[in-house]
């Protein structure tokens, strides 16, 4: 274990450790009892920074869940009660491609994996000792698995001719009820199905914090007409009301599988790091096609309308986390900081919101419609970083390590009052303040 130097990441570290359960973390303690596949690449990032043995161990279990497809599930359930849609709602035990050995669910979320091996490796190398080794064995034992992974992405859910990647259900974006999803979601029209009863607001006792009841019923709708076709993808695309081309999920792909290249490289897998570089390549060019020439801002696609979706949010910033041409990535770091964003004089922190401030659908307290969320914070911080844009990356860190000073670990915070929102606790979060810190400790 790494020495932890600042009472920050000690707080930070004893909420992971209260949420480690051996071999994987819990998403939160009582909202999300569970491992959630985003989530978990954060939470071993976090991980990473105090031990290269127990954040690849996160990484395994993940892929413990992982479909015959290659897609790797966005939760992988514990025993834990607590959560809904559990297991059974989700029928996945009848789905072909699905493992036997562990429940899942039945969709996928933003594929941050990568980075987060990418990371770790970084830190391995840093720390000497045993770490490179445990990482290159890790490598050989998993890379065809991170590979796999990619191709399905690419192969199966990129087959629009925007080359955008494709969801099926707005929990795949893993910002659910984002202003993003509001037209596609109009088109979704549920049924009949089982009855059911909501877990999560059992836990949130504000129920503004969270989505809606009428989000909810698309929620589980969705999740119906997926298991009506077994998640068989060709039938799943013939079948589902939601057909939505992401672009921060296609951004965040290109940027991964970029980084598993490299990472390929290091084990001597040639052949496919080309491959993973071509996928990247294909990533990257379809993200930067969707860059709105009026606003400077990336769009997603509604795919069943055949219409690009114009929305102030987020998601319009994907071009920062993947690379795009020079003009373009200024452009949008201009905007980032701008009064529009950033640096509008309402918020709390200088810091992106979900949502514009000034957009009709901003929510400063409403889930992903207009909160502070940590760890976008920091994906956006990371990738400014990596990308060469050394001054922003800075300030936004500097703010993001500010909001979190509360030490409640928030899974989200009121873009306007900085009151900390949902779950306290959150494992991603208390990830990002480690990442945030090792990262200032780094000469
Ligand atoms: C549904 C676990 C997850 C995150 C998502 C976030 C939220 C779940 C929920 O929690 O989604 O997947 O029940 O609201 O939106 O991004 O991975 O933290």
């Amino acid at each position: 274990m790494a020495e932890v130097t600042s009472s920050l990441a000690a707080a930070a570290l004893a909420v992971l450790r209260a949420n480690d359960r051996g071999d994987r973390t819990v998403a939160a303690p009582r909202l999300y009892p569970h491992q959630w596949s985003w989530d978990a690449a954060f939470v071993a990032i976090g991980w990473g920074s105090l031990s290269v043995e127990r954040a690849l161990a996160e990484l395994r279990h993940l892929l413990r869940g992982q479909w015959a497809t290659g897609m790797l599930p966005h939760i992988v359930y514990t025993d834990e009660p607590g959560y809904f849609p559990d297991p059974a709602r989700w029928r996945t035990s009848e789905a072909v491609s699905a493992p036997r050995e562990v429940p899942t669910s039945g969709i996928c979320q933003p594929a941050i994996h990568s980075l987060a091996i990418w990371l770790i490796a970084a830190q391995a190398d840093a720390n000497g000792g045993e770490d490179p080794a445990l990482l290159e064995t890790f490598l050989h034992e998993t890379f065809d698995d991170w590979l796999r992974w990619h191709r399905w992405l690419d192969e199966v859910r990129s087959t629009h001719a925007t080359g955008l990647m494709e969801i099926h259900h707005p929990w795949e974006s893993g910002m659910d009820n984002s202003p993003r999803w509001d037209a596609p979601s109009a088109a979704v029209l549920p049924g009949e199905m089982a009855p059911y009863v909501r877990a999560d607001t059992r836990h949130v006792k504000d129920t503004s914090e969270r989505p809606g009841d009428d989000d909810y019923d698309r929620y589980l709708w969705l999740v119906e007409q997926l298991a009506s076709v077994g998640y068989d993808d060709d039938r799943a695309r013939a079948t589902v009301d939601f057909r939505v081309g992401d672009v921060f999920s296609t951004a965040v792909h290109a940027l991964s599988a970029g980084l598993l290249a490299e990472l390929g490289d290091r084990v001597g897998r040639d052949r496919e790091a080309a491959a993973l570089r071509a996928i990247a390549d294909r990533a990257r060019a379809a993200v930067d096609a969707t860059i709105d020439p009026a606003t400077g801002l990336a769009r997603d696609y509604d795919m069943r309308a055949e219409a690009w979706i114009a929305s102030e949010t987020i998601g319009g910033f994907a071009p920062l986390i993947c690379g795009a041409a020079g003009a373009d990535y200024d452009r949008l770091v201009q905007l980032l900081e701008g009064a529009g964003w950033c640096g509008h004089p309402a918020l709390a922190h200088p810091l992106p919101p979900t949502t514009a401030p000034d957009a009709a659908e901003f929510a400063s307290r409403t889930y992903w419609r207009g909160p502070t969320w940590p760890v976008v914070t920091w994906l956006i911080s990371w990738a400014l970083q990596h990308h060469g844009a050394l001054e922003p990356a800075r300030r936004i860190a500097t703010a993001g390590l500010h909001q979190l000073a509360d030490g409640t670990f928030a899974e989200y915070y009121d873009s306007l009052t900085g009151a900390p929102l949902g779950s306290h606790d959150q494992s991603w979060t208390a990830a990002a303040a480690l990442a945030w810190e090792a990262s200032e400790r780094r000469p």
